[in-house]
């Protein structure tokens, strides 16, 4: 890994090493990818303000998310299938999390089950919901999180109707998955990737198979999955959840300043300003762009997190200065774990704090919670 020194150059190894239909599952965005292109390159045309002669020394990175101490603040985000990327994904991302001393959040879609993540880990992760037409599939979720003492669920808002992704049709990714002799051969030139998938039994969605009446084998799955997103997702479901759930809540997928608003009224205890990664609405602004008008929507009300686009450590710090208090990374740590397993992902948490903590010092900062508005370059 010593070579690795960039979230590009994890995902160039990650390209070479995961089979085509799941490193594109990943590198892909909705319809023309404007949005998920958007993403990157809005963080790059924010420029940072640079100080001299600043005592740099006794610097730190350690924060809170929604009260539970970071040793950055950057959050493993929900991804579906992630025991893709490699096997055992989620259990070996969820590790490194914890190893790193940073929130992970299991996807409602993932491969490894909630009850696999809990029996690897020692410390709580947090569990990501989506709210299906199958109430008591819902419930069932909660109690699981629940009883595997997650210590937050974050609900995602921007998933009431799957967005198209042209690759995943084109590979057959989509319901129901149509396997050709060319997924085969995908398969096959990735030998290392095929000999831990054929030594793990966890090879699908572990959180729905065998705990919805509906779901007995893979076809029935693939249905089920594609038609259980709810059209009719309401705020009052927003509030339903939260009394079932009792916990601490965060709400994922808001972009717009009235929806914020809508949300600091739930009483939820953060949210997460996010386009889903340019997965959904193609044609939306970049999360990042939207960040500031948020934070003064919600004046304080509640604390915001964003994710989406985040490549660097220097992304993290300008988050930071536009107010975010937390950030997600999905691709970047998928890339790590499809590069290199779990150390594939520490190496990816590895390359964002080193960056985020020179930035940092180079802005002439020494503490992360102090990053304001005043370290960005005028204009930015
Ligand atoms: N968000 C969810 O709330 N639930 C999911 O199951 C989920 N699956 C995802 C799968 C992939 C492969 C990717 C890339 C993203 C997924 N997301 C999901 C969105 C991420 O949680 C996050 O919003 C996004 O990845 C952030 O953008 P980034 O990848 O540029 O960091």
């Amino acid at each position: 890994m010593s070579q690795i020194l960039t979230i590009d150059d994890l995902k160039a190894r990650a390209k070479r090493r995961v089979p085509k239909m799941f490193f594109d599952y990943a590198d892909s965005g909705a319809y023309t990818e404007g949005t998920y292109q958007a993403n990157e390159e809005d963080f790059r045309k924010i420029k940072l303000r640079q100080r001299v002669l600043v005592d740099m020394t006794n610097r730190s990175l350690e924060t809170t998310m929604i009260g539970e101490k970071v040793s950055m603040p950057v959050a493993l985000a929900p991804t579906g299938l992630t025991g893709m990327q490699h096997a055992n994904g989620e259990m070996l991302a969820a590790q490194a999390a914890e190893e790193f001393g940073i929130p992970f959040t299991l996807s409602t879609m993932s491969i490894c089950s909630i009850e696999d993540v809990a029996s690897v880990t020692t410390k709580p992760f947090w569990f990501q919901l989506y709210v299906m037409q199958d109430r008591d599939f819902v419930l069932n979720l909660i109690d699981r999180a629940k009883a595997a003492k997650c210590s937050a669920l974050v609900l995602t808002l921007d998933l009431q109707i799957l967005g198209q992704r042209h690759k995943d049709i084109r590979n057959g990714l989509s319901a129901p998955p149509k396997f050709t002799p060319k997924h085969v051969w995908q398969m096959a030139t990735r030998p290392m990737w095929c000999m831990r998938m054929l030594g793990t039994k966890r090879r699908t969605f572990g959180n729905i198979v065998g705990h919805s009446k509906s779901v007995t084998d893979l076809s029935s799955l693939s249905v089920w999955t594609s038609e259980q997103f709810d059209p009719q997702l309401s705020w009052a479901d927003v509030a339903w959840i939260k009394e079932r759930w009792g916990g601490k809540l965060i709400l994922k997928g808001i972009l717009d300043e009235e929806d914020a608003r809508m949300a600091v009224s739930t009483g939820a205890d953060a949210i997460i300003v996010s386009n889903h990664g340019g997965r959904q609405l193609d044609g939306a602004p970049s999360s990042i762009s939207m960040l500031p008008r948020i934070v003064d929507a919600v004046g304080g009300h509640v604390e915001v997190h964003l994710d989406g686009g985040i490549r660097s450590g220097q992304d993290v710090l300008k988050a930071l200065c536009y107010g975010a208090k937390g950030t997600y990374i999905g691709r970047p740590f998928l890339y790590g774990l499809g590069a290199g397993g779990k150390s594939g992902v520490t190496r990816a948490l590895d390359i964002i704090r080193k960056e985020l903590d020179i930035t940092m010092a180079l802005c002439g900062e020494r503490d992360v919670r102090n990053l304001s508005r005043r370290n960005l370059h005028q204009g930015s």
